[in-house]
């Protein structure tokens, strides 16, 4: 079973991923890029990730922007693989 993050991680994430929003038990961000070729790129290296780590995410693109909305189905919200997954897409855009 996955931990849902606490209260104080939840805060902490404010510092450790800046650029994500919190909205309720997702972990949000949003990516534009040149074109859609480039968005899809993204999109591929992304999932390559997801898949590497078990961990998915939802998201929606359209033209050259992708909507990432990261939590825990297993958990039911928010927990630390969601944290890892973020890090990991910020270290690759
Ligand atoms: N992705 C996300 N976002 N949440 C999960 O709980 C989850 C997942 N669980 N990917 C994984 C797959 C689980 O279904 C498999 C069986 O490990």
């Amino acid at each position: 079973m996955v931990e849902k993050l606490d209260e104080a991680a939840r805060t902490a994430l404010a510092d450790a991923l800046p650029d994500w929003t919190l909205d309720g038990e997702h972990l949000k961000r949003s990516y534009r890029f040149k074109d859609f070729n480039q968005a899809w790129g993204f999109m591929a290296r992304v999932a390559l990730l997801a898949e590497a780590q078990d961990h998915h995410p939802e998201w929606f693109n359209v033209y050259n922007r992708v909507e990432i909305a990261l939590t825990t189905h297993d958990a039911g919200g928010l927990s630390a693989r969601d944290v890892k997954l973020a890090k990991a897409i910020d270290a690759l855009a």
